[in-house]
């Protein structure tokens, strides 16, 4: 089954996933069966920086986990990994990120025969100069101008774009709000998913609440690798109660 075919039932049966963003840059290269235990999926990519091909291939032999790449740059893209989400940022006015990195990538995407994930990636604005906004040079969509962020969905549907990623950036203090989340759910049927910013199951839970397929956990977990088995997903009672996370 490709990966596509993978989200897109989980999303159709209501199951959730949880992504674990591993940025090669930050990320070492053992221990990665237990960093990746509580993850669906595990995305690797980072806004700057290379060695996405070392940290999948040890991500390969060390866990059974589908490996995504979510690359920030043309270097981060590698044919080991199991897709690619071939991402627009459909937030933004900047060519160079709507079609011009896409266009630079394509020979060797299509060279690489990696199955090739169409998404529109929409910015919405975390609260931080989230790295992403600096690397893309994009302004993100204020999160109370609702019907743009839910505009710009629709549009990634219209375009054939397979998934659309609410992003309030890498650290953000203001995750996606459930009002966006809801809203965008409500406008569009393709798999959604959600990152920045989330750093308690609690917020992961209301996340998938309101219609996100998809939650993207990065920098909290960078941070706080002991929490990791407190995110675990476990679809008959919910997410683990955690009482003491801080
Ligand atoms: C960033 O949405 C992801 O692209 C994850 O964000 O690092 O804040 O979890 P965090």
């Amino acid at each position: 089954m490709s990966i596509l075919s993978h989200i897109q039932t989980h999303s159709k049966a209501n199951g959730k996933m949880l992504a674990i963003l591993l940025d090669p840059e930050k990320t070492a290269l053992t221990d990665l069966n237990r960093r990746t235990e509580s993850a669906d999926l595990v995305f690797v990519g980072g806004s700057t920086g290379e060695g996405a091909d070392r940290l999948t291939e040890a991500l390969k032999k060390q866990t059974d986990k589908p490996v995504i790449l979510f690359p920030g740059n043309i270097q981060q893209i590698t044919d080991q990994a199991d897709a690619l989400l071939f991402l627009s940022v459909l937030s933004s006015r900047n060519a160079e990120m709507l079609i011009g990195r896409q266009i630079e990538a394509a020979r060797a995407v299509r060279q690489s025969g990696i199955e090739t994930i169409p998404m529109g990636y929409i910015l919405i604005d975390g609260g931080t100069h989230s790295s992403v906004e600096h690397t893309t040079r994009s302004q993100p969509i204020p999160q109370t101008d609702i019907e743009q962020i839910v505009s710009t969905a629709i549009a990634a549907e219209l375009l054939g774009m397979r998934l659309v990623y609410l992003e309030a950036g890498s650290g953000a203090k203001t995750p996606v709000s459930t009002d966006i989340i809801r809203a965008v759910r409500q406008a569009v049927s393709l798999p959604l998913i959600v990152g920045g910013g989330i750093c308690t199951p609690e917020q992961m839970q209301q996340a998938f609440n309101a219609g996100a397929d998809v939650v993207v956990i990065g920098n909290h977990f960078e941070r706080h690798p002991e929490q990791i088995p407190l995110f675990r997903i476990n679809e008959s009672a919910g997410i683990k109660a955690s009482a003491n996370i801080g």
